[in-house]
């Protein structure tokens, strides 16, 4: 079984935009803005919806950059498919919600003891421009036990 989610991180002037999950999936990490893909929608789609509900931009420009397969080990046969998109120009200004509390970080201070274990492989990838599949599996506490890191050049 695959489940299909998105993630879209707003990079400006060597600053990209993350927020601090507020509750539910992953609460009390940094992470892009995203979520599950609905039944009969586009991922662009649910990349754009998300991104507005989350933190209030509305996307004008995106390019997908990377595809992630997560896997848990206690749940094991239920694949995470991730399209990760950069975010290039969008409407409004980032605003706090129920869901996240966003806030620029520049390139060199990524906050990564407080994201997912997986973003410190891949999210250097992302900022230096680079597209790319990967595979994780994790484990106990979200510990990483198998990771392939794939820098491609077309997603
Ligand atoms: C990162 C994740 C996950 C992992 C949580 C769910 O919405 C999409 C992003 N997301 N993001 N960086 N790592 C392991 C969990 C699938």
């Amino acid at each position: 079984m695959r489940k299909l989610l998105t993630l879209c991180l707003a990079v400006k002037d060597g600053k990209v935009l993350l927020g601090m999950k507020k509750r539910g999936f992953g609460a009390g990490r940094w992470n892009g803005f995203g979520g599950k893909v609905e039944a009969g929608e586009t991922i662009e789609a649910a990349a754009r919806r998300e991104t507005e509900e989350e933190c209030g931009i509305v996307i004008a420009e995106m390019e997908k950059v990377g595809i992630h397969e997560f896997e848990f080990d206690a749940e094991r046969g239920k694949i995470l498919e991730v399209h990760v998109f950069r975010v290039d120009a969008w409407d409004g200004e980032p605003v706090e919600t129920e869901e996240m509390r966003p806030e620029w970080f520049s390139f060199s201070d990524i906050p990564y003891g407080t994201m997912w274990p997986d973003d410190i492989y891949w999210l250097p990838l992302f900022l230096a421009g680079k597209k790319f599949r990967t595979r994780f599996l994790f484990g106990a506490e979200d510990a990483v036990l198998e990771k392939v890191i794939a820098e491609v050049e077309t997603i």
